[in-house]
């Protein structure tokens, strides 16, 4: 299964790579029709994903941003003194270097991205903020088993930076897998420090998945037009609907592209047939209690140590270890 990859400034202007051009194809015509979430991030969609962080409504990234920023230090005393600082899927810098600027002696920073171009970005972004640490970037597949690069290997300490709530958008179980993998990894000593979006109030979050100025809906159908581009397909945007919807009992926000009619559309040289109303399902973003997060981590080998949030319980940052 293909699973969502991008953050803050995810794969930039690249092509998806085969796995993912697959996904997209077994998706539309598999039924219920879908598409992975990782295929939103070409460069307009993560452009239109920056534009999302900003917004009145979508409060995570703020959010997490203060509670960082109001607790460095105690994160930082948490992680330790030399430690190597691993994000997968790395960031626009912002949070990274609010981070790596309060921890004691980090040993380096390592980045990993599957995008070269993004990776790229986010190396430049890091080193001009912290211009004395030895970055070393891992372009590869955050989802799937990697090596940390030559003579990290053994490092005694590795701490995971995985900010955003990135963590929502995999299905509970492949983020069990996901936080599994890592705590072998980072071995006996290993850290894990993670934001969390926590369950809320529906209309708080139907708003930041339905916004006013519509930058989430143009996000989504962006989708589409991707398709369109990279199938030769032709589907007609304005025949669609954004559609976001919190599903309480699974704690998701699901998004889904809604035909308003009937009617066919070729990809890849063959036809798909939308009934009136019928969804493609593009998103799914997973909402935790604290305790509940902890307990799913708890499965994957890590023991929380610290928590953090913000007075209105919004987000929540987690810091575990092995
Ligand atoms: C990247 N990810 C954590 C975002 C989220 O909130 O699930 C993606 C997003 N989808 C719609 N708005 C933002």
């Amino acid at each position: 299964q293909q699973s969502p990859v991008s953050r803050q400034r995810p794969a930039a202007a690249d092509a998806a790579p085969p796995a993912l051009r697959q996904a997209v194809l077994d998706g539309l015509f598999a039924s219920p029709k879908h598409l992975p979430s990782a295929y939103l991030y070409d460069a307009r969609g993560s452009a239109l994903f920056e534009r999302i962080c900003e917004l009145p409504e979508y409060y995570p990234t703020r959010t997490e941003l203060a509670i960082l920023r109001a607790h460095a230090d105690e994160m930082a005393g948490c992680i330790g003194d030399g430690a190597v600082l691993v994000e997968p899927g790395c960031g626009a810098g912002l949070k990274t270097c609010l981070l790596l600027s309060r921890m004691h002696a980090p040993r380096a920073y390592v980045p990993i991205e599957i995008s070269a171009t993004a990776l790229q970005a986010s190396v430049q972004a890091v080193a001009g903020r912290c211009p004395k640490l030895a970055i070393r970037p891992l372009q590869a597949d955050f989802t799937r088993a990697f090596a940390l690069p030559e003579g990290l290997a053994g490092a005694r300490r590795v701490v995971f930076f995985f900010p955003g709530s990135t963590i929502g958008n995999f299905d509970p179980q492949q983020a069990q897998a996901l936080l599994a993998r890592w705590r072998l990894l980072g071995g006996p000593e290993a850290g894990l420090l993670i934001g969390v979006d926590l369950r809320k109030d529906p209309a708080v979050l139907q708003a930041a998945y339905d916004d006013a100025q519509g930058v989430t809906a143009a996000f989504n159908l962006n989708l589409l037009l991707r398709v369109n581009r990279e199938f030769g397909a032709d589907f007609d945007p304005a025949s669609f609907a954004h559609v976001a919807r919190y599903d309480e009992a699974r704690g998701r926000v699901e998004m889904h592209l809604q035909s308003r009619k009937a009617q066919t559309v070729r990809v890849d040289g063959q036809a798909l047939r939308f009934a009136d109303g019928e969804t493609i399902h593009t998103e799914n973003s997973y909402k935790y209690t604290p305790d509940g997060f902890a307990a799913m981590a708890r499965q994957a080998g890590w023991q929380e140590a610290a928590r953090w949030s913000d007075d209105a319980a919004r987000f929540g940052v987690q810091f575990l270890r092995a």
